[in-house]
């Protein structure tokens, strides 16, 4: 199975384009109303790009131009998330600065990538936090310390999504021309993993000899893994001007549109053929898009392209069929939930991180696909969140299994030993957060909340930071784990600080889309 570091597989998510905003125009004079706020430009003139070399085109010069002002928190929900932010970031600051990790109990850290990355991650979180000195601390160490020179194997979606996702969103929020240099360097050591027969990007390539090659265990990639990273090359293509990095992503995107069957996990084995093993959002498995797998972001909108409404409306509709359905309802407490299909077989079992899924299918229906697919996002939702409301320490497990057999005596979920694990992952807190802004009902924000509470109630380590957790249904003994994962900075703070925002137009859903580390970047106008 495709596994993400963090433990388990990736689903992924995405339907979406659209506009742009007037942020570029505005950083060339660091002045005017879209400058004075940048994260709340609702409505803006649409970007072209003239010619010339790329920082000059942008009305940039070399230097920094960190003119942007960031936010500050305007109610008590969000001060609570600066505070957690702030002791996370002091453990990291003080045990592991620099490196990719923070290990709090044992005050130290570990390296993955051997890039910073947690501190690459939270980026943009410092900025939208309004953490401004932390941010500067941060920039000077990426100026001054961050060379992707080294041989290094990196994954390409990991890094995709981490760190050129988090210097594409930190340039776009601070206006600073340093992160857009940095992510280009970047953007260019990972172009060897494109060089495939099948065009289907091999999943790792070490970043300092340009060698890229399929996964040690298999000679597969991951629908999702691949087809998750095409904001960041795209985006990259259009502020550098440079079209190789959207061309490589554009090259399998339109070979798995076609190709990309009902129920599809692992596929690649360099001709590009796809083996149909698995159910599309069990994410163990897949860390495909699907049923959101269409081509979302390359076709241009809006509108929804047509066909990718329908494509997307009869992928959740085969979802939801009847006979082979994987969104059954559990017993005695009637959550609706996704299922797994592998070999055939069908299995009660949902990971956490499926939980992105209520958020996306609410804002695949913002943008214009069927409403009852907001139904579903809403049914989804009640099942993550008691996922986590059902366990001891209100904070959910990696894996559950669902109860299908209506005796009373039974709960709805389940817990094996070996799944019992929270590793501060955001899903749940990042649906909450777009069903929140996308029906105006409090009940999400109250759920995040108390969510933010057990967090600190069961993972805050006292000396700095916060850990993973062996045992989410022993309050009084939850084993910390010793890890403190990047994405804890770079989503699950951030989810929640917008979650607990009352103004729509801070990080506008029309304005921007957020990766699948939650690094948000603007929705462009089709060109
Ligand atoms: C993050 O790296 C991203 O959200 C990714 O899409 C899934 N795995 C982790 C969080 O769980």
């Amino acid at each position: 199975p495709a596994a993400d570091r963090a433990g388990r597989g990736t689903a992924r998510r995405g339907i979406l384009v659209r506009v742009t905003s007037a942020c570029h125009t505005a950083r060339r004079s660091c002045s005017g109303p879209a400058a004075s706020d940048p994260l709340r430009v609702a409505t803006a003139p649409r970007r072209v790009v003239p010619a010339g070399p790329w920082w000059r085109r942008m009305g940039l010069g070399q230097a920094a131009v960190l003119c942007r002002p960031s936010l500050k928190p305007t109610n008590e929900r969000q001060k609570a998330v600066v505070a957690a932010f702030r002791h996370a970031w002091a453990g990291y600051r003080k045990f592991a600065w620099g490196h990719d990790e923070l290990k709090p109990v044992s005050k130290s850290f570990s390296e993955w990538f051997g890039l910073g990355l947690t501190l690459i991650d939270a980026l943009d979180t410092m900025w939208i936090l309004g953490l401004k000195k932390e941010f500067e601390e941060a920039r000077k160490w990426v100026s001054q310390r961050l060379l992707f020179q080294k041989n290094v194997d990196v994954n390409l979606f990991e890094s995709t999504i981490r760190i050129l996702g988090g210097l594409l969103s930190a340039f776009h929020l601070s206006g600073d021309v340093l992160f857009l240099k940095k992510a280009e360097d970047f953007g260019n050591r990972l172009m060897p993993a494109f060089q495939t027969p099948s065009k289907i990007p091999y999943s790792d390539v070490n970043i300092g000899t340009g060698v890229a090659h399929p996964p040690r265990w298999t000679s597969d990639s991951t629908v999702a893994e691949v087809t998750s990273i095409q904001l960041e090359f795209r985006e990259l293509s259009r502020l550098t001007g440079v079209k190789k990095f959207q061309d490589a992503y554009m090259r399998y995107g339109g070979y798995l549109l076609l190709r990309c069957p009902p129920r599809v996990g692992a596929e690649n084995r360099g001709e590009g053929g796809f083996s149909p093993v698995v159910s599309p959002i069990g994410a163990a498995a897949s860390k495909e898009r699907s049923p959101l797998c269409s081509p979302p972001c390359s076709l241009p909108c809006p509108p929804l392209p047509q066909e990718a409404v329908e494509e997307v409306t009869r992928r959740v509709h085969s979802l939801r069929g009847k006979k082979d359905g994987l969104v059954p309802i559990s017993e005695p407490g009637k959550l609706t939930f996704v299922g797994e299909l592998a070999h055939g077989r069908f299995s009660a079992k949902m990971d956490h991180l499926v939980c992105f899924l209520p958020g996306t299918l609410a804002l695949g229906a913002h943008h214009g696909l069927p409403a009852d697919h907001m139904e579903l996002a809403r049914a989804l939702m009640d099942t993550c969140y008691q996922m986590n409301r059902q366990m001891e320490t209100g904070l959910s497990p990696e894996i559950v299994h669902f109860n299908l057999h209506p005796q009373k005596s039974r709960k709805d979920v389940q817990v094996k030993a070996a799944d019992r694990h929270n590793l501060l992952r955001p899903e749940t807190v990042e649906s909450l957060f777009y069903l929140y802004r996308l029906t105006g009902d409090r009940k999400y924000q109250d759920w995040g909340w108390e969510l933010l509470r057990s967090f600190n109630t069961y993972t805050r380590v006292p000396s700095g930071g916060y850990s993973s957790i062996s045992n989410v249904q022993d309050p009084r003994s939850p084993q910390p784990r010793d890890k403190m994962e990047s994405f804890f900075l770079g989503e699950t703070l951030k989810y929640l600080y917008l979650l607990f925002s009352d103004d729509p137009d801070l990080l506008s859903l029309d304005t921007y889309v957020f990766n699948t580390e939650a690094h948000p970047l603007p929705i462009w106008a089709p060109s």
